[in-house]
């Protein structure tokens, strides 16, 4: 049938056009978010260069990881909100919190994909070179509610390695400052339970493989020479404050 076949070819021409304006995975510190020209979402920069976590996160990784993998969300959530705008009109945070009120149809699409959204942006957040050690307020909070830095580590490391398959493993923050440390399968976030994240590390294969292969505890250990510490203590006064977001 010619038309068919007419929408066929148009349908191959819209795809060729929207790969021509595809993000460059190229990204350079400082740069800005990506314009959304396929829609309202759009991939936040990354902040940094993305070879300055080596030697403990190679640059590939990062690229690839910033991307690709979290592009990928935000093009799914650019063409559900084709039909669904109702999706970018309330915040990411929010709209996770009561996903029982997103259409059946999109709601596990809405929930794997703003999900992912959410995780790696605050992902991207709070990591940086020379990430420092926590002070202050949070430093307080982690030793008070987590045993001390060394005792995080070690639990934290204990519930990313018990992931079972992909996931991610969280500290959380309470309105009033109360840490506790969670794991949540595929891109699951604790905002979808109503709380909110400190920080947390991926442990999604594709976050390590290309340097560790099958050795998650050692990405894991060696993480934490990539935390910054400056921006995890701006989310905890952000947690406070009623500000924190994803
Ligand atoms: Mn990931």
């Amino acid at each position: 049938m010619p038309s068919v076949n007419r929408r066929r070819f148009v349908a191959a021409g819209t795809l060729v056009a929207a790969a021509a304006l595809a993000p460059r995975l190229s990204v350079a510190q400082g740069q800005s978010a990506t314009p959304p020209a396929g829609g309202p979402f759009a991939l936040p920069a990354l902040g940094y260069a993305p070879n300055s976590l080596e030697p403990h996160i190679d640059a590939m990784t990062m690229e690839i990881h910033h991307g690709r993998h979290h592009n990928a969300f935000i093009t799914n959530l650019n063409n559900l909100a084709k039909d669904n705008p109702q999706i970018a009109q309330t915040p990411p945070h929010q709209l996770l919190g009561k996903l029982g009120d997103v259409p059946e149809a999109i709601r596990t699409a809405v929930r794997n994909n703003m999900g992912g959204h959410a995780n790696h942006t605050m992902f991207w957040q709070i990591m940086g070179a020379n990430g420092g050690a926590p002070s202050g307020d949070v430093a307080a909070a982690i030793d008070r509610d987590l045993g001390g830095l060394d005792k995080l580590k070690t639990d934290f490391n204990a519930a990313g390695l018990r992931v079972f398959g992909s996931g991610w493993v969280f500290v959380t923050v309470t309105r009033d400052g109360k840490l506790g440390i969670e794991t949540r399968p595929n891109q699951d976030s604790p905002l979808m339970d109503g709380r909110m994240v400190l920080m947390g590390n991926d442990v999604w294969e594709h976050a390590y493989y290309l340097k560790y292969q099958n050795r998650r505890a050692d990405y894991l250990s060696t993480w934490w020479n990539v935390v910054n510490w400056a921006k995890v203590g701006e989310r905890f006064a952000a947690a406070r404050a009623g500000t924190l977001t994803v």
